[in-house]
């Protein structure tokens, strides 16, 4: 499990979410993979339909992406458990339609979208982002969505907003890492909560995503929408996004309930800011073998480094 992977991943690269999370966790990956049924490789996702979008070449990396092989077989989705083979092999629980989101809170027009609506409010770009997870690795991701801007100003927030709350579904029926019992053993308190302060939200790089490589999003990768903020480290881009709230207050999010004092609620990519555990100076891109060096605000120091001036962000991590 912790050993070979297809990407030639090692024991070395453990340096991951479940050790904050402690021993137990741990322990319940290790249980989990155990009972998979055969120890089958994971499925390859199903054709998904095609969406066509818009290359926005200025907000993309030149990079190539990532094998969509490795974007859709690696992946963190504690809904689905805790390795990072779970979400492909789980995945197919998880039904992305019908589905609609919640927008509420301190806005002038609160409502519920129905996802065929929100896939219309705006035209569809393709960004090719990279997802730096705290974890060490990167992935180079041609998503597919629209800023969250235009969701927002749909529904007119208030004043006195000055925070965005995003939460994930709750539902054990959908999501076996929700269940009560080993699965769930020393992981999240659910459901999935995370948050933004409005102008970070409201800011043209953060995206809205309904789907990567050309396709819709696939059930591992957050379907039917969730979010890609790509300066910031990869849990703040929450997944399977059922509720959109608008409140004055900084949320608690589920990472810094289940450890405050390693995840903060900015968790902007930092390479001078390591982590008690490791250091933030270098990543290695999935596919890669040589690590490179990470760059401040994930390469986006320039577009968004003044949303935090005056800050400490040794201290506001
Ligand atoms: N609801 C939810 N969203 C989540 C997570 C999760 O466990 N649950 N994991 C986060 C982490 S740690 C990362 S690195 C990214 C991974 O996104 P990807 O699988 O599409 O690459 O999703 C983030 N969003
Ligand atoms: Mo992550």
């Amino acid at each position: 499990m912790l050993i070979k992977r297809g990407g030639g991943f090692t024991s070395s690269e453990i340096t991951d979410h479940r050790l904050y999370l402690g021993r137990r966790a741990f322990m319940a990956g290790a249980a989990a993979l155990v009972l998979a049924p055969g120890g089958a490789p994971a499925a390859a996702p199903p054709a998904g339909q095609a969406l066509t979008a818009q290359r926005n070449a200025a907000l993309s990396l030149s990079e190539p992406p990532t094998t969509v092989e490795s974007a859709t077989t690696y992946n963190n989705f504690y809904e689905f458990g805790v390795n990072k083979e779970d979400p492909a092999r789980l995945a197919g629980s998880l039904r992305p339609r019908p589905w609609s989101v919640q927008m509420d809170g301190l806005v002038a027009k609160p409502q519920r979208l129905d996802i065929e609506e929100i896939l219309r409010l705006a035209p569809l770009e393709e960004r090719v982002y990279a997802l730096r997870c705290v974890e060490g690795w990167s992935m180079v991701i041609p998503w597919i969505g629209y800023p969250l801007a235009a969701l927002l100003k749909r529904v007119e927030p208030t004043s006195q907003a000055r925070f965005v709350e995003l939460t994930t579904l709750l539902d054990p029926e959908q999501f076996p890492g929700q269940r009560k019992g080993l699965f769930n053993l020393g992981s999240l308190d659910w459901p999935y909560v995370e948050g933004l302060r409005l102008d970070e939200a409201m800011h043209p790089l953060t995206l809205l995503t309904v789907g990567m490589y050309g396709q819709v999003l696939p059930n591992q990768n957050g379907a039917p929408v969730r979010v890609v903020i790509p300066w910031k480290y990869g849990f703040k881009s929450a997944k399977s996004i059922v509720r959109i709230r608008l409140v004055a207050e900084q949320p608690k999010t589920a990472w810094e309930k289940a450890a405050p004092q390693e995840y903060g609620f900015y968790s902007n990519v930092n390479p001078a800011v390591d982590h008690p555990r490791w250091s933030q100076a270098t990543e290695r891109r999935i596919g890669e073998f040589r690590r490179r060096k990470t760059l401040p605000f994930n390469g986006h120091a320039d577009q968004v480094a003044s949303l935090y001036s005056g800050m400490d962000l040794k201290k506001q991590y």
